[in-house]
C-alpha cells in the first residue's frame, strides 16, 4: 500500500517505518495517524516481517507530537474524546503487536511522539534526542496514553515532574530514569536500531510474542495472576515445533531453523 506521510522500507525481515513530515518535525496529523494504523496492520499480517523499527524523517525529530493546528481547530469535548480514544487504540495495537517494535528516537520525541515511543517494546535514542510531554504548555494533557505508560516506565514522581513542567529531558537523562533503554551517537541511531531489530527478528516468533504478552499483561496484574500468565505463555511455547527445534539444535550444536509454529 502507498502512504503519503510514512515511508516503509525493508532490510531482510525488518521493516522500517519512517514518519515523514519533516517540515513540521514529523508532527502527527489525522492522516498520518490513520496511516500508522494501516501500516502496522499490514506489517502484523506479513509473515516475512519479524521485527519493526519506527523512526522520524530528517535529523531533527522523531515526532514532535500531535499537529497543533488540528488541536486548535478542534471544537468540543466529544471530538477530543474521539481523537484521543482513536490514538490510544492505535498505540495499544502497536504495544500488543505480535512482533517486536523498536523506536529509533532520532531527535525530538514530544507529546504524541513520546507516546508512540512508549508503546514500542524498546527505545534507542540518539545522544542529541530530547524527550518530553509538553502538553501542559497548551493547557492540555498527554492524550495518547502518556499519563498511563510514562509512570509505568519511570515511576509516578518522575512522570508527574515531566508532565507538570512540560520540560524536555536529554537522552542521557532519559536513560538514567529508564525512559530509553540505550543511547547511541546520533549518526548511529538507525544502524543500532537495525542491529537490534535484526537480532530480535532471528528469535523464535511464538516465544517473542509470548514474552511480550507475559510482560505486558503481567505488569498490569498482581504477582499470582502474573505467574499464571507466565505459565500459560510457557505452555504455548512448549506446544510449538520451534521448541523441539530449539532444544534439538542446541544439543546438536547447530543453528535452529524456526517455523514460527
Ligand atoms: N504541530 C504542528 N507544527 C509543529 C509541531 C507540532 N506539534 N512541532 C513543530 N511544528 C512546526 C513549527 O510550527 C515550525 O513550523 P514553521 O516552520 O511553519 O514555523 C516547524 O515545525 C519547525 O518547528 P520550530 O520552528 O518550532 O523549531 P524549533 O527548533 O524552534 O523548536 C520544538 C522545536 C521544540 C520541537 C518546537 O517546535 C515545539 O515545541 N513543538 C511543539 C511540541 C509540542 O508541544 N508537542 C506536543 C503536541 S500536543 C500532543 O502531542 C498531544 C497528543 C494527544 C492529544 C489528544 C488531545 C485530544
Amino acid at each position: 500500500m502507498a502512504y503519503e506521510n510514512i515511508l516503509v522500507e525493508r532490510e531482510g525481515a525488518v521493516a522500517i517505518v519512517t514518519i515523514n513530515r519533516p517540515k513540521v518535525l514529523n508532527a502527527l496529523n489525522t492522516a498520518t495517524v490513520t496511516e500508522i494504523e494501516a501500516v502496522f496492520d499490514e506489517l502484523d499480517h506479513d509473515a516475512s516481517v519479524r521485527a519493526i523499527i519506527v523512526t522520524g524523517a530528517g535529523e531533527r525529530s522523531f515526532v514532535a507530537g500531535a499537529d497543533i493546528n488540528e488541536l486548535l481547530a478542534m471544537t468540543g469535548a466529544a471530538e477530543a474524546r474521539a481523537y484521543t480514544g482513536r490514538g490510544q487504540v492505535i498505540l495499544t495495537k502497536i504495544e500488543q503487536l505480535s512482533k517486536p517494535v523498536v523506536a529509533a528516537i532520532n531527535g525530538y520525541a514530544l507529546g504524541g511522539g513520546l507516546e508512540i515511543a512508549l508503546a514500542c517494546d524498546i527505545r534507542i535514542a540518539a545522544d542529541t534526542a530530547r524527550l518530553g510531554i509538553p502538553e501542559i504548555n497548551l493547557a492540555l494533557i498527554p492524550g495518547y496514553g502518556g499519563t498511563q505508560r510514562l509512570p509505568r516506565l519511570v515511576g509516578k514522581g518522575m512522570a508527574k515532574l515531566m508532565a507538570l513542567t512540560g520540560d524536555h529531558v536529554t537522552a542521557d537523562e532519559a536513560y538514567r530514569i529508564g525512559l530509553v533503554e540505550r543511547v547511541v551517537p546520533a549518526a548511529d541511531v538507525r544502524s543500532a536500531a537495525l542491529a537490534l531489530a535484526q537480532k530480535l527478528a532471528e528469535k523464535a516468533p511464538v516465544a517473542v510474542k509470548m514474552i511480550k504478552d507475559a510482560i505486558n499483561q503481567g505488569v498490569e496484574a498482581d504477582l499470582i495472576r502474573g505467574l499464571a500468565i507466565e505459565s500459560q505463555a510457557m505452555a504455548i511455547c512448549f506446544a510449538t515445533e520451534d521448541r523441539v527445534e530449539g532444544t534439538s539444535a542446541f544439543l546438536e550444536k547447530r543453528k535452529p531453523q524456526w517455523q514460527g509454529r
